[in-house]
């Protein structure tokens, strides 16, 4: 195959992933020019251009060396490596989670089974687009299972008899329940990925993937941290410290006027939930804070 000098990313022309995938591309400081047919998009500042995809097609267009790497879903990906197993294919990698399109592939089940775990489906059918993975995990728990591979609505299946339980992604669960349909189990947890074959190139294409990942790194770290700022008193502090989320140590200021006050300011390394806010609160804080950080320079 002829060398390129730019690199080329797969991502979704139009669907779930396309609007944050842009996003974080951007915020990586790659800027695109749409191109009329909207299949090639060419980068402007970088050498990296875009060819907007239908999802599925991802995982192949990298294996093919048509792309270097591609944004999709971690379900997509796998499928497809399972899919691959065997064959003489270029192995593809996970390079990083992208922290968006969250969603858990799961066996679903109609309301009135009393779902107990895998022995369950013993003899039974599942509809599904990922046989694949699907499988793999039938075969993991020793369940010998009917797959009913379905290109799409695999919802409907239990209704139309078609199927007595299926295996589909699941995000809010909305859908399950307007199906009479509830989780029963969790075959994995998915997210939106930038992925990439496991042969990088070693050109001027290998130095640009080497920098986009590093400034990926700095926009998911930025992205994902939070400044936690509150006010403990001293005698709580050892409390309240013990159950800060992770990051860094804290830096703990005076306040005005209240010696026996601190002001506590640390740098969390993920979400805070209001769990978590709610226990710390409990431990002797008050007055607590979350806050976004916009750039990060150590
Ligand atoms: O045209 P193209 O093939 O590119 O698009 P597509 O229709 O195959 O993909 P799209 O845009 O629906 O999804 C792209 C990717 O988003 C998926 O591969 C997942 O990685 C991720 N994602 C995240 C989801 C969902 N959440 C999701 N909820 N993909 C699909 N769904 C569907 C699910 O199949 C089910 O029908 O939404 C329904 C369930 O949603 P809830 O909220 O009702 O539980
Ligand atoms: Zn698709």
């Amino acid at each position: 195959m002829k060398t390129r000098d730019r690199l080329r990313i797969a991502m979704q022309k139009s669907g779930r992933l396309t609007e944050p995938a842009l996003n974080l591309l951007n915020r990586c400081g790659l800027s695109f020019r749409q191109s009329r047919d909207k299949l090639f998009c060419f980068g402007e500042g970088e050498p990296v251009d875009l060819l907007l995809v239908r999802d599925d097609d991802i995982p192949g267009l990298i294996a093919q060396g048509v792309c270097d790497l591609g944004i999709v879903g971690r379900n997509v990906l796998n499928e497809f490596q399972l899919s691959q197993s065997g064959l003489d294919a270029e192995p593809l990698q996970e390079l990083r989670p992208l922290g968006f399109g969250r969603c858990r592939l799961s066996i679903a089940v109609p309301n009135e089974l009393d779902y107990q775990g895998p022995r369950q489906l013993e003899g039974r059918r599942i509809a599904t687009s990922y046989p694949g993975l699907l499988g793999e995990w039938l075969r993991s728990h020793g369940v010998n299972a009917g797959v009913v591979t379905l290109a799409g609505s695999v919802e409907i299946a239990p209704k139309l008899g078609t199927a007595d339980a299926i295996c589909d992604l699941v995000q809010s669960g909305g859908t399950l329940v307007a199906n009479q349909l509830r989780e029963a189990d969790i075959l994995l947890e998915s997210q939106a990925v930038l992925a990439g074959s496991l042969a990088l190139p070693a050109d001027e294409r290998g130095d640009m993937l080497e920098l986009l990942l590093k400034r990926l790194d700095g926009v998911i770290q930025v992205r994902e941290s939070r400044l936690l700022l509150l006010q403990t008193s001293r005698a709580a502090l050892e409390a309240v410290t013990r159950l800060l989320p992770g990051g860094p140590q804290p830096t703990l200021l005076p306040v005005l006027g209240q010696p026996d006050q601190l002001m506590l300011q640390a740098l969390c390394a993920g979400e805070v939930s209001w769990r978590q806010l709610e226990e710390i609160k409990k431990a002797g804080a008050r007055e607590m804070l979350v806050l976004p950080v916009e750039k990060m320079l150590a």
